[in-house]
């Protein structure tokens, strides 16, 4: 099994609403994917503004000095002029896109099925005239009549593409469909690689990456965050642990996910949900009383992988939901020993006040006070 990562925060992540990347804040970004390893990093469509251009052809100088060994990806419509944009900053590859769908056909291109190969066709061959690797994504390719869609990754392959997206632009398919489409156009069409380019609007971007990783998709577009239009596309952090867990390939160095995400949460203003898979705050935080004594005992009972993996670790919070096992080591890590009395006084002291949403641990060492008469001296933090 092959995969790879082409990620896109720097291209579909800023078309999420409301982000805007500095210049600056794109080559760093950039550099951070790198250092995470993603195979391939659409830096942008730089035919759309000059910031998007200075911030490609600063990527590409750094990509020079061997500071960035991603592949870098420019983005274009099916226009000569984008194409001519593209290529002026020598990026490694050019990805023209293309709504093949017959909703994008008449509503958006307004020309006949026949006229977009023609279209597919001649873009794709100005842009290789060019030197450069192209991709071609099939725009709507998941809402495509599939004999269509055939016709069009063949005319994309014999123009000279080597890779085509399929994308899920409007976020409709399942995993089920997604693998038997995927599995089809590799059989129906020798001689390319698949991309799949999955929106998360029925929430099913991750599964439906995995599915098209089974039906023989060798890249996954990603944004860190899931960024991207409307409700955006697979998360860079969860596709990478699924992949992992899944097929025990570390696709990214999962290690310094953590930071990559906290450095895109900063730059882009969209707050990352505390309840977030991977990389959000309770991520690795266990609460229920079962909970907490399982993970002190054996922490597979309660995480499909190891925190460290992803450079985080572990923690539980204390409030009704605790038990005793919670509440032991709570106070063993703080160096306060208390009977097992003491700890069912402490634990109904807790669960006579259900409403506290978290106790700290000056709440906790109050109530052990409060309860023992005697005054508890914590160990200073290590
Ligand atoms: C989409 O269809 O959602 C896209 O962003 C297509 C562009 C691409 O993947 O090249």
């Amino acid at each position: 099994m092959k995969v790879g990562i082409l990620d896109s925060t720097l291209r579909e992540g800023e078309q999420t609403p409301g982000v805007v990347f500095t210049i600056d804040q794109r080559v760093e970004i950039a550099k951070a994917l790198s250092d995470v390893g993603v195979q391939m990093i659409e830096a942008g469509h730089p035919a759309v503004s000059s910031d998007i251009y200075e911030g490609i052809k600063r990527i590409m100088k750094l990509k020079r000095e061997g500071l960035i060994t991603s592949e870098i990806v420019g983005h274009s419509r099916a226009v000569k002029k984008d194409i001519e944009v593209a290529a002026e900053l020598e990026v490694d590859r050019i990805a023209i896109f293309y709504g093949v769908s017959d909703i994008h056909l008449k509503a958006k291109h307004h020309v006949t099925r026949e006229e977009a190969l023609n279209i597919i066709a001649e873009t794709i061959s100005y842009a290789k005239s060019h030197g450069v690797k192209v991709r071609f994504t099939a725009e709507d390719g998941s809402r495509t009549d599939l004999d269509y869609l055939i016709k069009v990754c063949k005319t994309a392959r014999d123009a000279g593409a080597d890779r085509v997206s399929i994308a899920d632009t409007v976020g409709i398919l399942y995993p089920t469909k997604t693998r038997e489409l995927f599995s089809t156009l590799v059989r129906e069409v020798p001689g390319l690689e698949f991309d799949i380019h999955a929106h998360n609007d029925l929430g099913l971007a991750v599964a439906n990456a995995l599915a098209a990783i089974e039906g023989g998709a060798t890249i996954i577009h990603t944004t860190v965050n899931g960024l991207g239009e409307r409700v955006g596309i697979v998360p860079l952090q969860v596709i990478a642990a699924a992949i992992k867990y899944h097929f025990g390939i570390e696709v990214v160095k999962l290690n310094k996910l953590q930071q990559l995400a906290s450095l895109v949460e900063k730059y882009s203003g969209i707050p990352m949900p505390p309840n977030y898979p991977i990389t959000g705050d309770y991520a690795f935080i266990h609460k229920a009383g079962i909970h907490v004594a399982g993970v002190l005992n054996d922490p597979s009972t309660y995480e499909f992988m190891p925190p460290e993996t992803f450079g985080r670790s572990r923690d539980y919070v204390i409030d009704k939901y605790t038990g005793k096992h919670a509440l032991k080591d709570r106070f063993e890590k703080l160096g306060v020993k208390l009977s097992d009395v003491e700890l069912d006084q402490v634990l109904a002291k807790i669960k006579s006040n259900p409403n506290v949403r978290f106790y700290r641990d000056v709440d906790l060492l109050e109530i052990a006070e409060s309860v023992t008469g005697r005054v508890l001296k914590p160990k200073p933090p290590e």
